[in-house]
């Protein structure tokens, strides 16, 4: 699939650019395999209910049931390569030192594509942390086959209460000194690249538009419409494995970015 949409105009924005924030979703790291949560056919929450996972209350209601999932998708995760997309973003960003890449990804391929600080808007997968007392926790070694249902979580080695996983569930503040880099930084940016997110988790679906009311063009890659559009100085239809390249060489021809 090519790029509907304007990619010569989303080129000539980011060749302009000196400070762009990439920002991204879930859909960054579909074509790694890792399931996104909102599409239609295989996104998680058409199999799992968030309300019995994905909350404080959950994880109090049922640890095991919570532990075993998030142990399930780590499994999932390690075994995923950075795709195409994580890449070019990692391309932008060795062009341009400046750029900021905030994620709302709770997986580590923004990291293992070549971008080693991305702002972490809902947490880690790989951060793990005591339930009562935040004290971090070991990340469990890799297993070889994922857990088959439900998995006791660790003890906290301080205070002896279940271990967590390290992401932001719905109901919960998002990590003070995240937000505020990512605010920060789509305050002071000349272009937003908004790239695989439905946009509809907030506070971090304010982040583009933080740049939107700044007057900063804001360029959007997404197979589908979000509630993004209407900002969007450009709307890139298409698989960010795909788009992200092309913008990149669209960018700058003469140079051979991977
Ligand atoms: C591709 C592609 C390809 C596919 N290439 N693209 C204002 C209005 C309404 C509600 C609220 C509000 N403010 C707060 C709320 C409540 C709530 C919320 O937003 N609810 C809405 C869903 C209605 N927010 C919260 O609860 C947040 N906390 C909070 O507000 O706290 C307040 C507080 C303050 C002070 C003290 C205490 C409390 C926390 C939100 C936490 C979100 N957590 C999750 C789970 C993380 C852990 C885990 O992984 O299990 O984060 S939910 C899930 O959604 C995950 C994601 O990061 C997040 C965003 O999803 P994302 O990345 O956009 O994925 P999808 O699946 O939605 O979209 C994928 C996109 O990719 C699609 O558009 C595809 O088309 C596209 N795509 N393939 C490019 N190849
Ligand atoms: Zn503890």
């Amino acid at each position: 699939m090519t790029a509907a949409g304007d990619l010569p105009e989303a080129g000539r924005l980011l060749t302009a650019a000196s400070r762009p924030v990439v920002f991204t979703g879930a859909g960054t790291s579909a074509e790694s395999g890792v399931p996104t949560f909102r599409d239609a056919q295989t996104g998680l929450w058409q199999r799992y209910d968030p309300s019995r996972l994905a909350t404080p209350a959950a994880f109090h209601a049922d640890p095991a049931l919570v532990w075993g999932w998030y142990e399930g998708r780590r499994h999932g995760v390690r075994r995923a390569e950075p795709n195409p997309g994580h890449r070019a973003v990692a391309a932008i960003r060795a062009r341009l030192p400046a750029t900021v890449v905030i994620t709302q990804n709770v997986d580590d391929l923004h990291e293992r594509g070549g971008v080693p600080d991305p702002v972490r808007l809902h947490g880690s997968l790989f951060a793990p942390r005591c339930s009562a007392c935040a004290h971090p926790a070991p990340v469990p070694g890799d297993a070889a086959e994922p857990p088959a249902g439900p998995l006791d979580p660790p003890a906290c080695a301080r205070c002896a209460a279940p271990v967590r996983p390290g992401v932001v569930w719905f109901g919960e503040a998002l990590p003070e000194a995240a937000l505020g880099a990512a605010v920060e930084a789509a305050s002071r940016c000349d272009l937003l690249l908004t790239v695989g997110t439905s946009a509809l988790v907030h506070p971090a679906a304010e982040i583009p538009l933080v740049a939107a009311r700044l007057g900063v063009p804001v360029v959007q890659v997404n197979p589908v419409a979000t509630p993004l559009d209407a900002v969007c100085a450009v709307n890139l239809r298409g698989p960010a494995g795909e788009v992200l390249p092309a913008l990149v060489r669209a960018a700058w021809p003469d140079e051979h970015t991977g």
